[in-house]
């Protein structure tokens, strides 16, 4: 079937979209008797997109079948502004053969389950798409070599759990350095946390953890996310680089966002490599996101007055006023330190952005 109607007009691809509809201005044919309307894109089959590269998106289709395959495909004009990203079930039409030399085309996404964002720095209000529908985050973190920095870790639990996300945690390279006390910094989160070490990788654990999920593991660039994807896929071939003895910087191996199949004795999990990032942004966080994660004490904070930061200065605050009447569990009064900074993290980004 053309993807063009009688009169070479889009406007039908439109009805194929959901909450990716960018219909900006009134449709002029709305008026058209909609028996005439061809039904938009019966034949797109859905795919999931492992890759994007230049423009091209590589899609697996008839997954889990005898017919799975990849086919390469681009977007349909009508979705250049839309991200297409990593993750996404995308709608194909066209050739889908996946065979050499072929091109298929996507005109439309399935609603995401969750879109994991960031902005270039804080009062960057501009949103990078990184992954979408994934539904863990492995943090991944270097004992040494580069320098841990909980801030860092700080901000990637702030977007995951912003978006949804469940997030674990991995210190590895702790062959080059303890990481206890480092780790004392998160010991108030619901935060499952591996150690791995270049001749002690926690496969066997981490594997476990990604059965039934979609886990994107992100990090800063030659903390050894490559090196790890490579052992829980070893089909995956991740190129590893290394780290500046002098800089103590990444080489920013990875350059690209790439989804793999976790093949593991008790079943099946995708795992996307990204690649490391300098800074990780927060300007687009609703902080009332990063409350809700910490589901007792957002019920104790629904006595708290509007607007409330839930800091260490703030007045009135239901949840410091319970601390200082020893009614919070020593667990308890932990996560709200953690809570705590996780807030500040965001405070410290709304005193950086001019006017709000
Ligand atoms: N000593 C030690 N080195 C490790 C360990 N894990 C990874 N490395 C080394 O760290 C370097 C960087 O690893 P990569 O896997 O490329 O790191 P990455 O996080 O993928 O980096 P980018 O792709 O640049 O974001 C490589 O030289 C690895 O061999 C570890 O547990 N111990
Ligand atoms: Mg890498």
């Amino acid at each position: 079937m053309s993807w063009l109607d009688d009169t070479g007009d889009l406007d039908d691809e439109f009805e194929d979209f959901d909450e990716s509809s960018i219909r900006a201005r009134p449709n002029p044919k709305a008026n058209r008797p909609r028996t005439k309307r061809r039904p938009a894109h019966d034949d797109a089959v859905i795919g999931r997109v492992l890759g994007v590269d230049r423009g091209r998106y590589t899609v697996l289709i008839d997954e889990d079948t005898d017919d799975e395959r990849t086919v390469s495909v681009t977007r349909a004009r009508e979705l250049r502004r839309n991200p297409i990203v990593t993750g996404d079930l995308a709608r194909v039409v066209g050739d889908v053969s996946g065979d050499e030399g072929t091109l298929g085309r996507i005109v439309g996404i399935v609603e995401r389950t969750s879109l994991l964002r960031r902005s270039a720095d804080d009062t960057d209000q501009v949103e990078r798409v990184i992954v979408a529908n994934a539904d863990q985050m492995l943090v991944v973190v270097a004992a040494a070599d580069p320098e841990p920095r909980a801030r860092l870790v700080d901000r990637y639990l702030v977007a995951a759990l912003d978006a949804g996300i469940r997030p674990l945690l991995v210190v590895t390279k702790t062959d080059l350095a303890d990481p206890t006390q480092f780790l004392s910094h998160f010991d108030g989160l619901d935060l499952r946390v591996f150690t791995s070490a270049r001749d002690e990788m926690p496969t066997e654990e981490i594997g476990a953890a990604l059965v039934g999920h979609t886990t994107v593991f992100v990090g800063h660039s030659g903390v050894g996310k490559s090196t790890l994807v490579n052992e829980l896929v070893p089909t995956a071939l991740r190129a590893t680089g290394h780290v500046n003895q002098v800089t103590g910087r990444g080489r920013h191996t990875s350059s690209s966002t790439v989804s793999l199949r976790y093949q593991g004795a008790e079943g099946n999990g995708w795992v996307i490599d990204t690649p490391g990032v300098r800074s990780f942004g927060l300007g687009h966080v609703d902080p009332a996101n990063i409350l809700a994660a910490f589901t007792e004490l957002a019920e104790i904070a629904e006595d708290c007055p509007r607007g409330c930061t839930h800091l260490a200065d703030a007045p009135d605050c239901a949840l410091i006023e319970a601390a200082e009447r020893g009614e919070l569990s020593e667990t308890a009064l932990a996560r709200l330190d953690s809570l705590q900074r996780l807030l500040q993290t965001f405070a410290d980004k709304a005193e950086q952005t001019p006017g709000r």
